[in-house]
């Protein structure tokens, strides 16, 4: 098979991709190691900035988004004994919105034949080669067949563990890592929130975090050691960890229910660089990792590809090859930045294990300057609307 751009991974990235290119009459083929519904199951993403809402608008595929989404104009951080209210709407002028990542997924992979994009699931060993010549080509095993895609770019959008950012040379790239002596344990129950805005806690016991996907759909997480096996949480404990680390207040709303969903992710911060070497370019997770505690990961993704679209467009229409060698620089420069703010948002509302009575000084002393301060505020409103893209 023969096609302008080969896209490996159907999450969010990936099918973001796929519908933008065809928009924009490139032809593109998605290639997917899971099944649909394996994709589907990945409990993730709850909150999307303007500009990832902005992306679905203009493909057109924003009706459920905008019928089921609920947009919040502001946020809470908890001390133990407080809420600090960031009015984002008020500081900013924007909302953001909380609509999950399987929905979206959802939402661009039921709209995928229509828009004669294909996706192909299912495809084991997809290994990418030539990347350094103008035709590059994948391989791929499906149905015990052997299968070949030429091209002549392909993107990465194969999430941290994929194979396309390791067919990049070492000697072409550096590293930059954090990995975070926690996990955040995840619930998703189906009842109602127990606040109608998002609460982070800092709490003596540790972080939790009080989200939603709908008004009778909620989603929690609190932190907790790496060594900790999901095994060992049943849900009244997690209940009852919820119940002290969010407060009294938010603990007095708290409908407990049993869980559709529980898991541990560890939390990482994670780049990549150059996010295009050759012939392939990389968006999302395959190039970087943010802790969610920003809510930047599925965000960051969507950023990407619309860069990675615009440069392709541009090569494709006007044989503009200054865009894609522009590209991993413009993404990164939105990557750092989304970085900086989800690590600096993890280190004020974590409890690290290295950490003494003065990094808890610095952290009570911040809190109470964000309280105390509407330039902090905005600060913060501005990083979690989305800066500009
Ligand atoms: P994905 O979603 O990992 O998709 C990659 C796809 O590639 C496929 N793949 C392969 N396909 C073919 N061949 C191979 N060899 C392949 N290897 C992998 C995979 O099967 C998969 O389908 O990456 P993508 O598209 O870059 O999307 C990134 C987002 O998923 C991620 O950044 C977010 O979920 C992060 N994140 C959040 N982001 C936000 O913007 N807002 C949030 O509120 C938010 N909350 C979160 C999060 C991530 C979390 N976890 C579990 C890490 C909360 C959590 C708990
Ligand atoms: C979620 O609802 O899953 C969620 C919300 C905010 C975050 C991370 C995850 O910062």
């Amino acid at each position: 098979m023969k096609t302008q751009v080969a896209i490996i991974g159907a999450g969010p990235a990936g099918l973001l991709l796929g519908h933008l290119l065809r928009s924009e009459g490139i032809d593109c083929v998605v290639i997917e190691r899971q099944n649909s519904d394996h994709v589907l199951s990945r409990i993730r993403a709850g909150v999307l900035e303007q500009g990832t809402v902005g992306l679905m608008a203009r493909l057109g595929l924003d009706d459920r988004l905008k019928a089921e989404g609920l947009p919040h104009g502001g946020f809470n951080l908890a001390d133990g004994e407080r809420l600090i209210r960031i009015d984002v709407e008020g500081l900013t002028g924007q909302q953001v919105m909380v609509y999950g990542q399987t929905e979206i997924t959802r939402d661009l992979m039921d709209a995928a034949p229509a828009r004669g994009l294909q996706v192909v699931y299912n495809a084991l060993d997809v290994a990418v080669h030539g990347i350094e010549s103008d035709a590059p080509w994948l391989t791929y095993r499906r149905d015990g067949a052997e299968q070949r895609i030429d091209a002549r770019f392909i993107v990465g959008c194969d999430g941290f563990h994929g194979p396309s950012r390791k067919a990049i040379p070492t000697s072409a790239a550096r590293e930059f890592e954090r990995v975070y002596p926690f996990g955040w344990l995840g619930i998703l129950a189906d009842v109602p929130p127990c606040n109608q805005e998002l609460i982070y806690a800092n709490h003596e016991r540790g972080f939790a975090l009080a989200s939603m996907r709908s008004e009778t759909r909620s989603r929690y997480y609190i932190d907790v050691p790496l060594t900790e096996r999901v095994e060992d949480w049943s849900d009244d404990r997690v209940w009852d960890e919820l119940a002290a680390r969010l407060g009294p207040e938010a603990a007095a709303n708290i409908t407990r229910g049993p869980s559709i969903e529980k898991s541990i992710a560890p939390l990482r911060s994670y780049v990549f660089e150059p996010m295009r070497h050759g012939s392939l370019l990389l968006c999302g997770d395959a190039a970087h990792i943010v802790p969610p505690t920003g809510a930047k990961g599925l965000n960051l993704a969507a950023s990407d590809v619309h860069y990675a679209c615009t440069a392709l467009v541009r090569f494709f229409r006007a044989a503009d090859n200054d865009a894609i060698a522009g590209y991993s620089a413009k993404a990164l420069a939105r990557v750092w930045k989304s970085e900086r703010f989800s690590w600096s948002l993890t280190k004020l509302m974590h409890r690290f294990p290295e950490d003494g009575p003065f990094e808890r000084a610095m952290q009570v002393a911040e809190l109470d300057y964000i309280a105390s301060s509407k330039a902090a505020q905005t600060a913060i409103a501005e990083n979690y609307v989305g800066l500009p893209v």
